[in-house]
C-alpha cells in the first residue's frame, strides 16, 4: 500500500498528550492588542531574570534596520500605533514589511525594540494603559509552563504578527540570505539513541547538528514531508531545505531514546524522545520534544513530524497512554 502524508499524521498518535501552549495561546488571542502587547512586555522581562536571549547578530540585525530606523525616527505615539498595528496583522507598509521577515529576523526585530524600549528610545507601553484581568490570566497560565514552552509562546506570537503574506507570494524584492547562527560547541559526530539503530534517523540527527541540510534532505524521500510542531506537514526537498535554512539553523539536538516498529509492507515507524536548544537561548532552555518518523521499506525518511512534549514525564512516555 502507498504511504500517505494523512495516515503518517497519525502514527503514535495514542501516545500523545495535548501540548498546554496553544491553549495559552488561544487566551493571548482574546486580549485587546493593548493588552496583548503588554502580557509580550511583562513575559520577557520576567523571563529576562532568569533566562535571557542572545543578542542577535550584526548580519542579522541588518535585515531588520531599515524599519528600525524608520520606528526610531517616529515619535512616541507614532511608534505605540506601529506596535499595535504589527499585533493586529494590519495592512500597512511597515506591517507588510515585517511579514516578508524570516522567522528569527521578526524575533531579531523585536529583540532590538525590546532593547530601545528599555533605553527610552522606543515607546515601552502604550501611556495610560491599565492592565487588563485577561493579562494576569495569561501571565498565571505561562508561569505554569517550563522554560521551553514559555519561550515557545513568545517566539509563536512574534511569528504570527504582521501582515499575512502568505497570500501576496513570493516578495518582489530578492529575498535576503539568512545569517548562520554561530555554534558554541562542536557537533557531536556519532549519535547515540537508546533502543534506535536506524541509518536514517541517525544519518538525519548528525546532519542537523552540524546544519548540513543538504545531507538531512537527501535521507527523505522526494515527495518526503516535515511537519514542525503545531504546522502543517512541508513537502518535497525543495520546500523543507528552504524551511531548514530559516528555521533550523544551530538547533542543538539531543534525542534521548526511542522505539522502533515495523509494518506489515516494511516501513517502519520510529518515536524518539529528547532535547532541543535553540541558539537563541543556547544551553540554558531545552525544549523537551519528540521526533515521529516513517521510513520506508527502502530506508528514506517518508514523514517526520516534531511534537512539543505536554510535559518532561511524557520523555518516558513511548507507549500507548
Ligand atoms: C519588546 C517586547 C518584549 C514587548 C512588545 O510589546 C512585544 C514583543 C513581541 C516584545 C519582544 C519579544 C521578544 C524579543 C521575544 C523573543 C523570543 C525568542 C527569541 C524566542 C525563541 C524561541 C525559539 C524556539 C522556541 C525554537 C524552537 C525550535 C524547535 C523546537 C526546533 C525543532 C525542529 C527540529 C527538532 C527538527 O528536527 C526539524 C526542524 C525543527 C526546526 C522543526
Amino acid at each position: 500500500m502507498a504511504l500517505s502524508i494523512e495516515s503518517a499524521q497519525n502514527i503514535f498518535s495514542n501516545t500523545q498528550v495535548p501540548s498546554p501552549i496553544p491553549a495559552t495561546i488561544a487566551l493571548f488571542d482574546q486580549l485587546s492588542v493593548d493588552d496583548q502587547l503588554a502580557y509580550l512586555w511583562y513575559a520577557y522581562t520576567e523571563m529576562g531574570k532568569t533566562i535571557t536571549p542572545a543578542a542577535p547578530g550584526a548580519a542579522r540585525l541588518q535585515l531588520a534596520e531599515g524599519l528600525l530606523n524608520q520606528i526610531k525616527q517616529m515619535s512616541k505615539e507614532e511608534q505605540t500605533q506601529v506596535m499595535r498595528e504589527l499585533a493586529n496583522r494590519a495592512d500597512t507598509p511597515i506591517s507588510r514589511s515585517y511579514g516578508f521577515f524570516s522567522v528569527n529576523t521578526k524575533l531579531a526585530f523585536w529583540y532590538e525594540l525590546g532593547e530601545l524600549m528599555k533605553q527610552g528610545i522606543v515607546a515601552p507601553i502604550p501611556s495610560g494603559y491599565q492592565m487588563s484581568p485577561g493579562v494576569q490570566v495569561v501571565l498565571e497560565a505561562t508561569k505554569k509552563l517550563d522554560a521551553g514552552q514559555q519561550i515557545t509562546v513568545l517566539r509563536n506570537t512574534v511569528v504570527d504578527m504582521g501582515f499575512d503574506t502568505s497570500a501576496l507570494g513570493p516578495s518582489s524584492s530578492k529575498p535576503a540570505a539568512e545569517p548562520a547562527f554561530k555554534r558554541s560547541a562542536p557537533p557531536v559526530t556519532s549519535v547515540k539513541i537508546e533502543g534506535i539503530t536506524e541509518p536514517a534517523v541517525l544519518g538525519y540527527i548528525e546532519a542537523m547538528n552540524a546544519d548540513k541540510f543538504d545531507a538531512a534532505i537527501a535521507l527523505f524521500t522526494p515527495d518526503g514531508a516535515l511537519q514542525p510542531p503545531f504546522q502543517k506537514p512541508i513537502v518535497g526537498h525543495e520546500a523543507i531545505a528552504k524551511y531548514m535554512r530559516e528555521e533550523a539553523q544551530g538547533l542543538n539536538m539531543m534525542p534521548k531514546q526511542g522505539i522502533s516498529e515495523v509494518l506489515p509492507d516494511g516501513s517502519k515507524q520510529l518515536k524518539i524522545t529528547g532535547v532541543v536548544q535553540t541558539p537563541w537561548f543556547g544551553v540554558t532552555v531545552g525544549m523537551n520534544i519528540a521526533w515521529r518518523f516513517l521510513i520506508n521499506p527502502q530506508g528514506k525518511i517518508f514523514f517526520v513530524a516534531i511534537d512539543m512534549l505536554a510535559s518532561p514525564q511524557e520523555l518516558m512516555n513511548l507507549r500507548p497512554v
